[in-house]
């Protein structure tokens, strides 16, 4: 399905008088403060987001899932809902696939019909973290009940690292360029397991597989404290998570999982200390208030991820760079929400949360830090945060030819309704 974009104009115009209005007064406010309001539009259009295939379908807790109907179930639907959203925010240009759920058919075809679509394939990730019933990611027959790369057992071992390469082939075919490596690996119990005796299992573990990427490709290590293992995970936090990254590669690099951080945890130093390290490898955003990544986006916590990105603009707005490009991505899935629009939410919460980091004055903010200027300083981050952006990110959607409000338009335009149309309310099951 693709939408109208006549329509799509349509429904911009009724916004469109105090929207002027509202950008003028805005551009006038940042201009004083020696910004310029057409760079963050700039910037904004720049910021392209990957969003995950698995994000496509509703989600589920242990106790229940509440599909809403017109579900994508294959690779081709999943890639069509992304060139929807895509035409509605035009903030997010690539999918990330999960192998075993999204393995490709044909993987060149795969790759033109996204290609149609504007879209291309971000980052491929590996799961060892169940046993495919059909067998896709147990090539050996073996099961990761007791964990893949950090087993005991060399035969699993050997089959978690097949499982990864035979993931890097799929990804080669398709175009991506980096394997994402989330590991379920822990214990549950103390005594179960020997900490090191796992630690080193993952690390020579990623080394071989590292030797079987192309040599223009990343691995992205992703960390999480707890869950599935509830004692112990090999990677644990962002400290371990560097460990394996030093350990495996110079193309090795830290993935920040926003929900996979212990309560308080503060992420944005842990964003400028793997910065430091240059090891940053990007995003899997969400938001969470106990626990992992099932909330949108900025919908509890949009301080933290305005401070998130303050870190990451004075980063990408300084000359000290990493060889790679970060890499952008929602991780998320809804239980009780349609996922388009959770997706369109978490597009529009990053967009802001950028823009107003892009609208701090980053000389008069470090003046006061230079001066001790405590206020001051705070004061500077905070005005930023109370600015109200959303004309800028409006703006920048606009001018792509997409919507105003993607949100509205999606249901002016009736797309799930559609959706459901042409797929019926099965229930698509695409993952967790
Ligand atoms: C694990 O919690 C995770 O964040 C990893 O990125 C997985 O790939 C994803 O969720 C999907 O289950
Ligand atoms: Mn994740
Ligand atoms: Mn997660």
């Amino acid at each position: 399905m693709k939408l109208n974009l006549d329509q799509l104009k349509d429904i911009n115009s009724k916004s469109l008088d105090l929207h002027q209005v509202e950008l003028d007064i805005l551009s006038q406010k940042l201009d004083k403060k020696g910004i310029n309001a057409e760079d963050i539009i700039k910037d904004i259009t720049e910021l392209q987001v990957a969003t995950p295939s698995w994000a496509l379908g509703t989600g589920a807790t242990r106790f229940g899932r509440f599909p809403g109907g017109g579900e994508p179930a294959t690779l081709e639907e999943k890639i069509g809902d992304v060139g929807i959203l895509k035409q509605l925010c035009g903030q997010t240009s690539s999918i990330s696939l999960h192998i075993p759920w999204d393995v490709p058919d044909n993987a060149e075809d795969v790759k033109d019909l996204a290609a149609s679509y504007g879209l291309r394939f971000d980052s491929m990730n590996s799961n060892t973290f169940m046993d495919d019933p059909r067998g896709l990611n147990t090539p050996k027959g073996l099961s990761y009940k007791y964990g893949s790369m950090c087993n005991s057992e060399e035969a699993i071992r050997e089959q978690s690292i097949q499982h990864n390469i035979d993931v890097i082939e799929y990804g080669k075919r398709l175009g991506s360029d980096s394997l994402t490596v989330w590991l379920a690996d822990g214990s549950n119990y103390p005594g179960q397991a020997n900490f090191r005796r796992q630690f080193e299992n993952v690390q020579n573990s990623l080394r071989e597989i590292y030797k079987a990427m192309p040599e223009d490709w990343y691995m992205f290590t992703e960390h999480k404290p707890y869950e599935p293992n509830f004692y112990s995970t090999v990677n644990n936090d962002w400290g371990s998570n560097l460990l394996l990254a030093k350990g495996t590669g110079e193309r090795c690099l830290c993935l920040v999982d926003l929900g996979h951080h212990l309560p308080n945890t503060n992420i944005e130093q842990v964003v400028s200390r793997v910065i430091m390290e240059k090891r940053l490898a990007g995003f899997h955003f969400n938001d969470s208030k106990y626990s992992d990544d099932d909330l949108t986006v900025g919908s509890l916590k949009p301080y933290q991820l305005f401070l998130i990105f303050n870190e990451l603009v004075e980063y990408m707005k300084g000359d000290d760079k990493q060889a790679n490009e970060l890499a952008w991505m929602i991780d998320a899935s809804h239980n009780t929400k349609d996922p388009m629009e959770d997706l369109l939410q978490s597009f529009d919460a990053i967009a802001l949360a950028y823009g107003q980091a892009l609208s701090i004055p980053r000389a008069t903010l470090t003046e006061a830090q230079m001066n001790n200027d405590v206020a001051g300083g705070q004061e500077i981050i905070q005005d930023a945060y109370r600015t109200d952006v959303r004309p800028l990110v409006r703006e920048a959607r606009m001018r792509q030819g997409a919507a105003f409000s993607p949100l509205q338009a999606y249901r002016e335009l009736g797309v799930r309704k559609e959706l459901i149309n042409q797929r019926g309310t099965r229930v698509a099951v695409t993952g967790l």
